[in-house]
């Protein structure tokens, strides 16, 4: 006998239910989100039999080549949202600016970043990919959105989730009351609730970073890493496990325990992650399901976005190996301060 069958929709409805005066708008905006990610999904899914595999012979903001089915991502998202009267402005990966909604257009209260496909260059080799999101409520008062609206620390946002395009399709979200994760059934074209309150194990076995960047890595970072390895760490030494697609592996680590890390080093003190769609929604979910999320030195919830696209160095995972990466690093800090000139580890950025 199948266990009680909630989907998306029914669950957003009943959480709404349980809002003071909540008018619908949020349901309407993740029900809208959903929606797009069905359609990349399927998209994603015949990648390689509709030729929308490869480069699109463009690159976006930063330089880097576009995928295919990042432009198609970002195009199907951008349109689905800008119609939904749920939003003042719209901000994503693909695009320098953001997207001001279309003449017309009913504006709503709220403003939505996103990494329309999150890990895209794995496409062509058949890796998981994802979406992330961040909703904010706006703090301009009326007419079309502004940077102001966007650029909120990630305390403040309203609610954040991903969506991982992998051995099966996962939406998982929260609004500030538990993460919750949807398994997409594709007989039915729906997202059903299938990881209600989803906690990260407050320590885990497994650690996640390039280690191709090893050459790069502070002293601290290195010290950290050998310490996961090793016997001596509390629940024993951790194992590696590093997709390459930043969904993909906080989504394992999400579930499972464990820390991935994407620090700065001398040439990037700010890493490669952008703040506003990549590590303040994923923090967001993290410190929901019991972890915790920081650049190393402070926590990502306190920081204050000054650029759309603006880079930090991540760490983020199970509560206690976070605390831990911040000691060592606290404690290479220290070491650089007592004795400057032997200091060689990347600077204490964000
Ligand atoms: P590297 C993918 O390009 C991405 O933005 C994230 O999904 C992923 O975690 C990271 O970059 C991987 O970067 O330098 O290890 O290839």
């Amino acid at each position: 006998m199948e266990s009680h069958l909630v989907t998306l929709e029914q669950h957003l409805i009943e959480e709404q239910r349980h809002t003071p005066g909540a008018s619908g708008d949020f349901t309407g905006l993740i029900t809208t989100i959903a929606v797009a990610a069905k359609v990349i999904a399927r998209e994603v899914r015949r990648a390689g039999l509709t030729n929308i595999l490869g480069s699109a012979d463009s690159s976006n903001t930063h330089g880097e080549t576009q995928q295919k089915l990042d432009v198609l991502a970002n195009e199907l998202l951008c349109r689905v949202v800008l119609h939904s009267g749920h939003l003042c402005a719209v901000a994503s990966e693909e695009l320098p600016d953001l997207l001001e909604l279309p003449p017309g257009a009913p504006t709503g209260k709220y403003t939505l970043a996103f990494d329309p496909l999150d890990g895209s260059s794995n496409i062509d080799y058949n890796v998981s990919v994802g979406t992330i999101f961040s909703v904010h409520r706006r703090v301009t008062s009326s007419g079309p959105g502004t940077e102001r609206d966007l650029l909120q620390p990630a305390s403040r946002q309203v609610a954040a989730g991903y969506v991982v395009y992998g051995s099966s399709t996962i939406f998982v979200y929260s609004a500030g009351t538990g993460v919750h994760g949807f398994t997409l059934d594709p007989t039915i074209g729906e997202f059903i609730l299938s990881h209600p309150y989803i906690r990260t194990p407050p320590r885990g076995r497994i650690y996640s970073i390039n280690e191709g960047n090893t050459g790069k890595f502070s002293p601290g970072i290195c010290a950290f890493l050998d310490y996961l390895r090793s016997a001596e760490r509390p629940g024993g030494p951790c194992t590696a496990r590093y997709v390459g697609s930043l969904v993909a592996d906080f989504h394992r680590n999400l579930l499972a325990g464990g820390i991935f890390l994407y620090p700065g080093d001398r040439k990037n003190p700010n890493g490669k992650l952008r703040l506003l769609y990549e590590a303040a929604p994923l923090a967001f979910l993290a410190e929901e399901a019991g972890g915790r999320a920081s650049t190393g030195y402070r926590r990502i919830a306190h920081l204050e976005p000054e650029a759309l696209h603006q880079r930090v160095p991540l760490i983020i995972g199970s509560r206690e190996d976070v605390y831990e990466a911040e000691q060592f690093l606290r404690q290479e800090a220290a070491a650089a301060e007592r004795a400057p000139g032997l200091a060689v580890g990347g600077s204490a950025p964000a």
